[in-house]
């Protein structure tokens, strides 16, 4: 059995992650492949408990510290009951957010030490990394009033404009770490040509 494909798709808030992973799982079963579609954080009973302890608002103040471990504690689930079993049965696994999430937003957006989250990776995931990272990037005011549209925040959309910033160069800094698997998209054009970068940006993997 051959081991199928791990792609995952980044960016701040509002830049279209969710909008071109229906895409992707689309594009990808059109070209005959079995697709498992999940997100961080999530994907599993418990991670996806974890997601709701972390997005809710006005509860007590998580520690930034916990924060960081109930991200990684979702993502050790999601790893050992979704992510590791799809691709061994030779499924492509496409996930919205995965560890460049964690250096963008606690590490970037919180300013949380590198090298703590790079020990927890390396900890948790063992040699796991995905194939190709979509990294959807847009200027934070245009991510940030396409959710207004949308209403109803949770707690990282409440937080201020100078933690998106940051949380955006963060992720420009992961892309120039990992240019061979992290490919950057500007996500402020048209659908149409976010899409028509996103298929080219698969050869590599699709042959
Ligand atoms: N988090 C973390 O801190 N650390 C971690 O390790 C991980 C996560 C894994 C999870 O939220 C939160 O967890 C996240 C980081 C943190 N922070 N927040 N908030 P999430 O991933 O579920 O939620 P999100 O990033 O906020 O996603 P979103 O708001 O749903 O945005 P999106 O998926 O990128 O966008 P969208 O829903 O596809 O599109 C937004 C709107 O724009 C929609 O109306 C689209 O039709 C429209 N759109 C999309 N593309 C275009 C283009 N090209 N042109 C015009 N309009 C467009």
């Amino acid at each position: 059995m051959t081991r199928g494909k791990f792609i995952t798709i980044e960016g701040c808030e509002g830049v279209g992650k969710s909008t071109n992973m229906a895409f992707l799982k689309t594009h990808l079963t059109k070209n005959n492949i079995s697709v498992v579609s999940t997100r961080e954080p999530g994907g599993t009973y418990l991670a996806e408990k974890i997601r709701h302890i972390l997005l809710e608002k006005d509860t007590e103040t998580i520690a930034e510290s916990a924060e960081l471990l109930l991200m990684f504690a979702a993502r050790a689930q999601h790893i050992k009951h979704v992510i590791e079993p799809a691709l061994a049965a030779g499924h492509w696994v496409i996930s919205d957010r995965f560890t460049d999430a964690t250096y963008a937003y606690q590490g970037g957006g919180r300013l949380m030490k590198v090298s703590t989250i790079a020990w927890l990776e390396n900890w948790v995931q063992g040699s796991l990394r995905p194939d190709l990272t979509l990294l959807l990037d847009a200027p934070v005011e245009i991510g940030l009033q396409r959710i207004k549209e949308r209403g109803d925040l949770d707690r990282f959309e409440t937080e201020k404009i100078h933690f998106f910033e940051r949380v955006r160069r963060a992720y420009i800094v992961q892309s120039e770490m990992h240019p061979e698997r992290i490919k950057v998209i500007k996500a402020n054009q048209s659908l149409a040509e976010v899409q028509a970068a996103i298929v080219n940006a698969l050869r590599v993997l699709v042959r």
